[in-house]
């Protein structure tokens, strides 16, 4: 056991994971301690996060490194954006918090931005318009009389919840703060206009930590029941997206990322945030990441589309792995329909083979019937989707960029990194995986002093993680699709 073990708790929709973190003659070595599921629970009508199931299962990842004889320094958690939990007046955490794409949040934007011009909350906040942002659910919230509003005292996206029941301190973190639409990057603080705007608590909102700073320290409590010393609980990104981007193992100092995961982030680090008009039209965001800097990108649907399809056919009596409808979506026939993985069809839980086909005949096409079909047109979609938000990103950031790095679970897809790279006509650089989990890794080494900047720990994680690269090829015809592509979904091209 070395003296740099740190622990890294990210739960995905697809997974939850603990991942161990160890430098070894100056390398990352990472091992999986823990891998659990990380299912949203669905209770009379309503989707709900299976809260205080994750915080067990938190714990157990903390009793394995102790069974493995291992010394943790530090641990840290990172989990996906905008949701949030909240504690009533005795410290105790009020219901189970709702998943965002509970249909809750259902014409919830529409009915803010009838009483908020979008031009202000974009002015004060530099956050893309997405239907379950945090503000959005408040709001529907606040609507529906909700007691979470009139009990709650105090708010805690996810990472801080669990973060909490560790160490019994309650702080909001920056990366996810900014996730909610109501923080100002300018300002560095809570918008107190945007607050009162909407009749939301400004007491709900606490002091910000930035990634990098001590949280507290494991809970007596905590460490009697588990049998563990109180070890300190690390800030990081922990906006899941923002600790990928931290990993991502670049060495130029602007360069394009894509988080291919459940969601797909595509976009590039800035310094500032870009709130101008170009911005709020092309509906881009400045979500806060380390080192203060800002990530101007833009969501796409991403392997949801393809997750939710599987899930589909499970139930449907059809078990198939990723490798089997990535196999077989290669075997299937070339751009024989498109979607817009964007269209918001496709953002609640549900039987999306049943929605593409819905698509298609809205936009008719013909419908692709089979697995490898409908998997191809997905894989293609996204592929053809991300060469449009990486033309977006170049125009918005004035920047032309040599390539595209890839970091995240969907990098397993070899056949949509190759598409991906057809279909941008640039090298894609694919790796690693485990992107949130690592920056997670390197953000609470960076705070112990173990790497200078968030420079060099991208240096060393380049030099410790595979990297495949990825040329394009078949130029003409992907060009050709996407011409088709844009006709299609009738995205406006750039
Ligand atoms: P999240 O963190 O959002 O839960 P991940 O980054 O773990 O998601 O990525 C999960 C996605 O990666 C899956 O939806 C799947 O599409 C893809 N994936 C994972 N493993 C494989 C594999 N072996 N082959 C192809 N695709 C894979
Ligand atoms: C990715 C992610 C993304 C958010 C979405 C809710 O996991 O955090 O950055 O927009 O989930």
């Amino acid at each position: 056991s070395g003296a740099s073990d740190v622990l890294a708790f990210d739960l995905g929709a697809s997974s939850g994971r603990a991942l161990l973190g160890r430098l070894v003659d100056g390398k990352i070595e990472v091992e999986e301690l823990h891998r659990f599921p990380n299912d949203p629970v669905q209770v009379g009508g309503r989707l709900h996060w299976d809260i205080l199931r994750l915080y067990h299962e938190i714990k157990q990842g903390l009793l394995k490194a102790k069974h493995r004889g291992i010394a943790l320094k530090s641990m840290a958690i990172d989990s996906w954006a905008v949701d949030f939990g909240f504690l009533g007046k005795d410290g105790e955490l009020i219901g189970n918090p709702y998943h965002y794409r509970d249909r809750h949040t259902e014409g919830a934007m529409e009915s803010v931005l009838e009483r908020i011009p979008a031009t202000v909350i974009f002015a004060r906040t530099g956050i893309q318009f997405l239907p379950f942002n945090t503000i959005y659910q408040l709001d529907a919230l606040k609507q529906a009389n909700s007691p979470l509003l009139s009990n709650g005292v105090r708010l805690l996206m996810i990472p801080d919840l669990l973060r909490y029941f560790l160490t019994g301190k309650a702080h909001n973190e920056f990366t996810n703060a900014t996730t909610t639409q109501l923080f100002n990057p300018l300002t560095g603080d809570w918008d107190v206009e945007l607050l009162r705007l909407l009749d939301l608590e400004r007491s709900w909102f606490g002091d910000v930590l930035k990634p990098g700073q001590l949280a507290g320290r494991l809970q007596p409590s905590v460490c009697e029941e588990l049998g563990v010393p109180s070890i300190p609980v690390y800030a990081v990104a922990e906006h899941d997206t923002g600790s990928a981007v931290a990993a991502v193992p670049a060495t130029e100092k602007s360069f394009a990322y894509l988080s291919c995961g459940t969601w797909s982030l595509m976009g590039t680090e800035v310094d500032k945030p870009v709130m101008n008009e170009l911005a709020q039209k092309l509906n881009f965001t400045n979500e806060g990441g380390v080192a203060d800097t800002f990530r101007l990108l833009k969501n796409i649907m991403g392997l949801w589309i393809i997750q939710e399809c599987r899930r589909e056919w499970e139930r449907e009596g059809k078990s198939l792995s990723f490798p089997e409808l990535v196999r077989m979506a290669n075997e299937a026939s070339p751009f024989a329909a498109f979607i817009d993985p964007d269209d918001e069809l496709f953002l609640p839980p549900g039987d999306m083979p049943s929605r593409i086909a819905e698509y298609c005949l809205r936009t008719g096409q013909q419908t692709p019937e089979t697995v490898g079909a409908i998997a191809r047109t997905i894989f293609e979609s996204l592929a053809l989707k991300y060469r449009y938000v990486l033309e977006l990103t170049e125009r918005l950031s004035g920047q032309r960029f040599g390539g595209l790095h890839m970091v995240g679970g969907g990098i397993q897809n070899e056949l949509l990194c190759q598409w991906t790279a057809n279909a941008i006509g640039k090298q894609v650089w694919a790796g690693p995986a485990e992107g949130s989990a690592i920056g997670n890794l390197a953000v609470q080494w960076i705070a112990q002093g173990d790497f200078a900047d968030i420079w060099e720990a991208r240096r060393v994680i380049r030099e410790s993680f595979p990297v495949k690269t990825y040329d394009p090829e078949d130029g003409q015809r992907w060009h050709e699709a996407y011409v088709a592509f844009v006709k299609v979904t009738g995205i406006v091209s750039v």
